[in-house]
């Protein structure tokens, strides 16, 4: 099993327990919220966002993780597994605040 291939297992893992843990409003609050941040982000709006773009945003440090295929750039998919591993991680007050 290759890297991506186990990514995209525990996402889909917590992704369930996330969705699990909200009600379908609140989802839908929160992927709006996801959709915000992202479009906040994406400063030349392709789409995707770059290193550049990432900039500042604790999102910089961890991009080569963020980014699952490895295509060098973060899509809309990609932002929200990484929120919500993030989320995740903060709600379980465990590892290395990111
Ligand atoms: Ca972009
Ligand atoms: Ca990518």
């Amino acid at each position: 099993m290759n890297r991506n291939a186990v990514w995209f297992g525990v996402v889909a893992l917590l992704g369930t327990a996330h969705l699990s843990a909200q009600t379908a409003d609140d989802f839908s609050e929160w992927e709006k919220e996801i959709a915000r941040s992202f479009a906040e982000l994406d400063a030349n709006r392709d789409g995707v966002l770059d290193r550049e773009e990432v900039g500042q945003h604790p999102l910089e440090t961890h991009f080569s993780m963020a980014d699952m295929d490895e295509d060098g750039q973060i899509s809309v998919e990609e932002f929200a597994a990484f929120e919500i591993l993030v989320e995740s991680i903060e709600a379980a007050g465990q590892g290395p605040s990111i």
